[in-house]
């Protein structure tokens, strides 16, 4: 397999910390013995959790008043791909990469995912683009895409889904994420069910196009680019256009698409009980959309969804597997080092899940004691399972300490030169 950071570098570094893991492992597995649990067992859980990586997140982001890029980002998908080699190398949790058409569209995609292949990389749910006009296209989005007024505008949108199908079946993918941009900024712009009927319309088009072994995940979001109402914009338009498509047809949970406090784990069960969870869009945020860094500001909300998520597997709950991605932002981090502290806080947050005495706290449930259930999760969030994420990723040949090895590595110094500028190329950032 193709290594990008270079293997003697790595090992040395592990081998400076790895007798104090050695330490902080064994005094946590006594710790849980007394609770009856294995660190074993949870160790090994940590080593099989994966969550995908966004193309989009490895460029440096920017708002709709500025991008500050950042020195030798990627300029394509497979300097893209380099960089998500990287990031797998170092947390040993994000084997996948979700990619995003037309941003990613070459011209040879067997080349694209040979690259793919030699990193060891696999390709996950890809993303359509309606949200923006494309060079020299003919008919606008300006007005919406899949929901558009204008026919030959939602035809040219259902289109461009299905080629994002077909460029996904050439590189293993067995899913398509669709979020719109469409909706309103002004009352009255838009007549909300026709607009909606004309979504669904355009998505049954898209839905017929989907091979067996496909699925298809909506996203919602509140606002934004449209403030004032949006086609699909919360859980419910969502699980009703999923419910309207068909079984192949789920929902797909961004955590920054609610409005503030929404309690999304909650939605989360919802979606698992009925079948329709698809997948996620992890980051975290304060106000909106923001695309922070997961768990940088609500590690509790996040711990919350993946109780709900745990809890389904612990329950062998039918239907139930979504898939894991992040979708963040970066405006004044390095992608890269934001994507693997990323990783590892979502990873973290399923640790600590899989430490909550499920049958405990079925018992403190069903006696209405609500302190004592409530402790039962707020215990295993304090717990620091550092040790055992460290250790899952030492056993697989990845970073004790993954932000210190990159940064020895000078990676991103070595892609400044590698990956000169093109200083035409600045404009304002887009997610
Ligand atoms: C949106 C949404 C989508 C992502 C775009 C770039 O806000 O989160 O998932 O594809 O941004
Ligand atoms: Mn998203
Ligand atoms: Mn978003």
């Amino acid at each position: 397999m193709n290594k990008r950071i270079d293997s003697a570098l790595l090992e040395a570094e592990n081998a400076k910390r790895v007798s104090d893991l050695n330490s902080d492992y064994a005094a946590l597995g006594d710790k849980l013995a007394r609770a009856d649990i294995d660190i074993e067992a949870i160790t090994a859980k940590a080593g099989e959790f994966q969550i995908a990586v966004p193309s989009w997140g490895t460029g440096t982001g920017g708002t709709r008043f500025a991008r500050f890029p950042g020195e030798g980002e990627p300029r394509n998908i497979f300097e893209k791909l380099e960089d998500c080699a990287v990031i797998n190398e170092l947390s040993g949790c994000t084997d996948s990469v979700s990619p995003h058409f037309p941003w990613d569209k070459v011209s040879d995609f067997s080349e694209l995912k040979q690259q793919a292949d030699a990193f060891g990389l696999k390709w996950v749910s890809v993303n359509s683009n309606t949200f923006q006009d494309q060079p020299g296209q003919v008919h606008s989005y300006k007005y919406g895409s899949l929901s558009n007024t204008q026919k030959a505008s939602r035809d040219l949108a259902i289109q461009h889904n299905l080629d994002v199908i077909e460029y996904g079946q050439k590189l293993g993918a067995k899913s398509l994420t669709v979020w719109v941009g469409d909706g309103s900024n002004h009352p009255g712009q838009q007549h909300f069910q026709r607009a909606f009927e004309r979504y669904l319309a355009s998505m049954e088009e898209v839905y017929k196009g989907l091979p067996d072994d496909w699925e298809m995940h909506i996203e919602h979001k509140m606002f934004e680019p449209a403030f004032y109402s949006t086609v699909i914009q919360d859980w419910g338009s969502n699980l009703l256009a999923a419910m309207h498509l068909g079984p192949k047809c789920k929902s797909l949970v961004d955590l920054g698409h609610h409005a503030p406090n929404t309690n999304i784990e909650m939605i989360v069960s919802r979606l698992i009980q009925f079948k329709k969870l698809g997948g996620f869009h992890f980051n975290d945020s304060k106000y909106g959309d923001d695309d922070l860094d997961s768990g940088s500001l609500h590690p509790y909300q996040q711990f919350l969804i993946f109780n709900e998520l745990v809890d389904a597997e612990y329950r062998k709950q039918e239907g139930f597997g979504p898939a894991y991605m992040l979708d963040q932002s970066h405006n004044v981090t390095d992608p890269a080092e934001s994507l693997i502290n990323s990783a590892i806080e979502v990873q973290r947050s399923y640790v600590k899940a899989l430490l909550v005495n499920r049958e405990a706290l079925y018992d403190f449930q069903e006696n209405n004691d609500a302190l004592m259930a409530s402790l039962e999760l707020k215990n295993a969030f304090n717990l620091d399972v550092s040790p055992i994420l460290a250790m899952a990723r030492y056993r697989k040949g990845a970073a004790i300490e993954p932000l210190a090895v990159y940064r020895q590595a000078g990676y991103r110094k070595a892609m400044a030169v590698a990956r000169p500028r093109d200083p035409n190329a600045t404009g304002s950032g887009i997610v």
